[in-house]
């Protein structure tokens, strides 16, 4: 069988990923908490500032940066495409140019898949998987790995009804027909990755069903990623706000990797780097 993150792989990514990869959140957005105070001045994003703080993500051993410029957070506006270009582009032809790691596009526009792709980005991350009008030929039309994540309804109404039969093969049956338009679309298998896509569309038992059967999706037929940071599952569990759930976010990311998780997506990279390396020396690999 071949590795899930074997050499094949991770020539898509353009980085060597045969050890899970930690994917630091980059979040370009004005309405973005991330610490470390706003990446904007006078409503404009800071680029030198936005630069600054991927490059301390790579120094704490993030191999993957996720880039977005629109906001999917539960119940949050769509944002033009203008916008979106003007904030991921100017930073990605920045980090091609000065970083070795691969830079992931948090996107579902067509227009910021090509002109990223063109900025040098190696990862087409859409949370819609690419379901809008054009994102599947335009994600095609490159030669970026894909992660395609699982949404129940859209960011500004999914928190509202969330309802599966039976949450684990919805999902799932979900993301083999993602899978096979893409392979319809001219896509190589060796493209894409796979992401349940916990909090979009959930209710926190969903998301608890979709963690004790994560093993499911890592079945070795594609790389699984895992994004479970700061999320509101974590607080429905610990009662914490959002700044107080990095350990929280940690335990969920160390039983995702015991159960075979190869991308953990977070905005705590270093404390992400050292789970993942006490869970690998555990399993007795490297
Ligand atoms: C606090 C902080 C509360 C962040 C909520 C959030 C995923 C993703 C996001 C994911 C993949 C988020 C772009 C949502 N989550 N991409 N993106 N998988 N592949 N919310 O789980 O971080 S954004």
């Amino acid at each position: 069988m071949v590795s899930p993150l074997g050499p094949e792989r991770c020539e898509a990514a353009g980085v060597e990923i045969s050890f899970p990869a930690v994917m630091g959140v980059v979040n370009t957005t004005p309405d973005s908490f991330s610490d470390g105070g706003s990446l904007y001045q006078s409503r404009r994003l800071d680029l030198d500032k936005a630069f600054d703080r991927c490059v301390k993500m790579v120094e704490e051993g993030a191999t993957i940066l996720d880039i977005g410029g629109e906001s999917t957070r539960p119940g949050s506006d769509p944002v033009s495409v203008e916008q979106e270009l003007e904030r991921v582009i100017p930073l990605v032809e920045r980090l091609a140019r000065s970083v070795d790691v691969a830079l992931s596009l948090d996107t579902s526009t067509p227009e910021v898949m090509r002109q990223g792709a063109q900025a040098g980005a190696h990862i087409i991350n859409d949370v819609r998987a690419l379901r809008r009008d054009g994102a599947l030929e335009a994600a095609a039309s490159t030669d970026l790995a894909i992660c395609l994540m699982h949404m129940q309804g859209e960011p500004k109404t999914m928190q509202r009804q969330p309802h599966y039969s039976d949450v684990v093969q919805d999902v799932s049956d979900f993301l083999n027909q993602r899978i096979d338009a893409c392979l319809t679309a001219g896509v190589d298998k060796k493209r894409l990755w796979i992401d349940p896509g916990f909090g979009f569309g959930k209710t926190l038992a969903h998301n608890i069903e979709l963690m004790q059967n994560i093993a499911y999706f890592c079945n070795g037929a594609y790389p699984v990623l895992v994004g479970v940071s700061r999320k509101s599952m974590i607080g429905a569990i610990t009662g914490k706000g959002v700044d107080e759930r990095r350990a929280g976010g940690l335990a969920l990311a160390t039983f995702a990797l015991m159960q075979g998780a190869h991308i953990i997506r977070t905005h705590d990279v270093g404390a992400t780097v050292d789970a993942v390396k006490v869970v690998m020396a555990l399993k007795g690999e490297r």
